[in-house]
């Protein structure tokens, strides 16, 4: 028996998952469970919901340990939260915790001395409505290169790769992480390949340069070097000094992924913002519906579109293509 949940029920569903307070949580799941109609085909949804209710309350009261910045984590992987998963790796004391403690409310040790980190730690960012998340690492050097970072860097969706522009080291300690990197056969690629072109998810890993500390003096000289270097991959100039930079580190970030915004509106109500859906770029309206749940993309006729070079309330099908910011109401 099928459960035909109502579409609002999938729409605060996907807030569910995006929110990361335990308490709004679970308010949001015990509304969840409320909206389920109750009968036999909503059973199992019914059970699984309480089980959630009862672990999330466990995780408010301190019973159970929740994933997040302050708790301990299982190293091979951390559990993905938010839209994608960026990891921060470089040489010792390049900044990459200053750079999780700037963007996030995690609360790294930061320390004017090397091999400071000794375990990751995530921490979510959110730029343009979008969460990502970001996981700083310890260093990886000539002396320390711990084994289960092969299994973070590989479920991740982005390498910022962090080069220190304050010591004469930087380039040596570059090479010698993109060394370790052929070595662990992780192939750090500067841009997304097309729909077409062979790719290894695991391997092939999208990767960004962080040419940090940029805003000092005697900076300019290696800024010049690691572009000059390393310039098949995007690189931007950061310092935790300079406001600006840290809008670029974002921006940078969101432009490499390759995705666009798509916002969602009930029909009758004003567009919501705070969690847009997230799809590649070249995303259809059917690709927005089944990112709200396969039973909503089923049962699609047609949307209503508003954004930029459309007319408001313009009518698409299925394989209408999106643009990033585009707002869309689902019409049943
Ligand atoms: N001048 C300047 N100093 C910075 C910047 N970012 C970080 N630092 C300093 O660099 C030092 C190292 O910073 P961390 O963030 O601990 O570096 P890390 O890469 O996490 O170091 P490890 O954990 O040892 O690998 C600290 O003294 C920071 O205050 C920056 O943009 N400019
Ligand atoms: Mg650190």
């Amino acid at each position: 028996m099928p459960a035909n949940l109502p579409p609002q029920y999938y729409e605060l569903e996907r807030e569910f998952k995006a929110e990361l307070d335990n308490v709004e949580k679970l308010r949001m799941a015990q509304e969840l469970l409320r909206m389920m109609p109750k009968h036999k085909g909503t059973d199992k949804v019914q059970a699984e919901m309480k089980t959630k209710i009862s672990k999330l309350k466990k995780l408010i009261s301190g019973g159970e340990k929740s994933h997040g910045a302050k708790t301990s984590v299982s190293f091979d992987s951390i559990q993905k939260e938010g839209e994608k998963q960026i990891i921060l790796i470089g040489p010792p004391n390049s900044g990459k915790s200053s750079l999780l403690d700037c963007f996030t409310h995690a609360k790294p040790l930061i320390a004017d001395y090397p091999y400071t980190t000794r375990e990751p730690m995530p921490g979510m960012m959110t730029f343009k409505h979008v969460p990502f998340q970001l996981i700083d690492t310890p260093p990886i050097s000539e002396e320390l290169y711990e084994s289960y970072m092969n299994g973070l860097i590989r479920t991740a969706d982005l390498v910022v790769l962090v080069a220190d522009l304050s010591t004469d080291n930087m380039e040596k300690d570059i090479d010698f992480i993109l060394n370790k990197m052929e070595e662990k056969r992780i192939n750090l690629i500067p841009s997304l390949p097309h729909e077409d072109e062979e790719y290894n998810k695991n391997s092939d890993k999208l990767t960004v340069i962080s040419a940090h500390k940029s805003y000092e003096d005697e900076s300019g000289k290696r800024l010049k070097i690691l572009k000059e270097k390393f310039n098949r991959f995007s690189l931007v100039a950061t310092s935790i000094l300079d406001e600006d930079s840290l809008e670029n580190f974002k921006q940078a970030i969101f432009d490499s992924m390759k995705i666009i915004r798509v916002f969602t509106k009930r029909i009758g109500h004003a567009p919501v913002f705070d969690n847009p859906i997230v799809l590649p770029v070249g995303g259809n309206v059917q690709q927005a519906a089944i990112a709200l749940h396969k039973d909503f993309a089923q049962k699609l006729k047609f949307a209503k579109l508003w954004g930029e070079g459309k007319h408001d309330g313009q009518k698409a099908m299925a394989d209408f293509v999106l643009c990033d910011g585009d707002i869309i109401e689902f019409h049943m």
